[in-house]
């Protein structure tokens, strides 16, 4: 909460995107037992159970709920399915502007769940670490509402430029079900609110301050309005181009992925927020020395005495070898901001 906060603390703290995942041997046996990826989602007292699974192992410092950004268009009524080998998809994806037009409103009991895994993860946790709770962006959201699953989402790309307004609307519509999510989140006891915009660089540049900034404007306001207080970091994957736009949403907080340069970016928007990110997942296939060598280059290259929280710059990959985690997690708890 320190570094999100840009305040000096003895050392830099550590978190992983996608940590409670398939590397992790009994994530695969609480997912059999569960019986399903969404079962496992949609079960309060298991999905606690996988989020404290890294924090118990490894003594992360900072635990994220185990959930799904689908879970909104899910609750939006487009059908959320889950196939092995395939990952999820939506059932009744969004084609038309009808379709856009058709979609209701967000409503927080169809994810109450959802806010009953924050309730038990905070009693669970008692203070170990601070929860973070989270949602998709709203861009992000479209994608997958429109194309239904992860590619290259042509459909909602050939709406975006064929039908602008329509889009725009739906992305409007996403943005209210965000807010809406991330609040009951906080209410349920949520430390901290990821908003994850990982297909951000898909949005072309002279769209970026409708589909990105505008709405996450939007959501960080409400959040404020709503005087809860919870710091909230942004995730626009393949956009640092973008982060002084980013920067001017009034988030806490900025996730960097792992193809952008931190020490460029602290140099240019690390006095206004604090910045999480950003080994590339891959290095953790690659054997400790190689972890052990990227993971303090990264940690150098913040030209700022505070506010770096340590993460990956994407999701850890299935394959990752639980040592690589542990090598990673003594170099960064063994590293001082100052030795820089
Ligand atoms: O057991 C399994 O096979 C499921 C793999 C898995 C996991 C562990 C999926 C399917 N989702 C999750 C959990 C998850 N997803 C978390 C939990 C908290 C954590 O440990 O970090 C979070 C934050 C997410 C967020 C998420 N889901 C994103 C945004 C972040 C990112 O990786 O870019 C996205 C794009 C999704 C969609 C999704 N869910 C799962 C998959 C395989 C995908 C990608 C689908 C695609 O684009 O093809």
């Amino acid at each position: 909460m320190d570094a999100l906060a840009r305040r000096p603390a003895g050392r830099v703290p550590l978190w992983m995107m996608r940590q409670a995942g398939r590397y992790l041997p009994e994530y695969r046996a609480l997912r059999a037992e569960a019986g399903s990826f969404l079962a496992l989602c949609r079960t309060p007292e298991l999905a606690c159970r996988a989020t404290l699974q890294p924090i118990e192992r490894f003594g992360l410092d900072a635990a994220i709920l185990f959930s799904d950004i689908l879970v909104v268009p899910d609750a939006l009524g487009c059908g959320l399915a889950f196939t092995d080998g395939e990952g999820p998809r939506l059932e009744s994806p969004v084609r038309s502007e009808g379709d856009v037009d058709g979609l209701g409103r967000l409503d927080p009991a169809d994810l109450s769940y959802q806010a009953e895994a924050v309730r038990m993860c905070k009693r669970e946790l008692g203070g170990r670490t601070p929860l973070i709770a989270f949602a998709g962006a709203p861009f992000t959201l479209a994608c997958y509402a429109v194309d239904g699953s992860g590619g290259e989402f042509l459909e909602a790309r050939a709406m975006m430029r064929g039908n602008p307004e329509a889009f725009g609307r739906l992305v409007g519509k996403l943005s209210d079900a965000v807010s809406s999510c991330l609040l009951a989140q906080a209410e349920a006891g949520a430390d901290a609110l990821m908003v994850f915009d990982s297909w951000a660089g898909l949005v072309p540049r002279d769209m970026a301050d409708g589909l990105l900034e505008a709405p996450l404007k939007r959501i960080v306001s409400e959040i404020r309005e709503s005087g809860c207080g919870v710091p909230l970091i942004a995730f626009w994957r393949n956009a640092s181009d973008l982060a002084e736009m980013a920067v001017e949403t009034g988030v806490d907080a900025l996730g960097i992925d792992w193809r952008s340069d931190f020490g460029e970016l602290s140099g240019r928007v690390g006095d206004k927020v604090a910045l999480q990110g950003n080994l590339d997942p891959a290095v953790l296939l690659a054997g400790g020395e190689a972890v052990r060598r990227e993971a303090l280059r990264i940690l150098r290259s913040h030209r700022r005495s505070a506010g770096h929280v340590f993460n990956l710059g994407h999701g850890i990959h299935k394959d990752t070898p639980i040592e690589s985690v542990e090598v990673l997690v003594e170099t960064v708890s063994g590293f001082s901001p100052g030795d820089g």
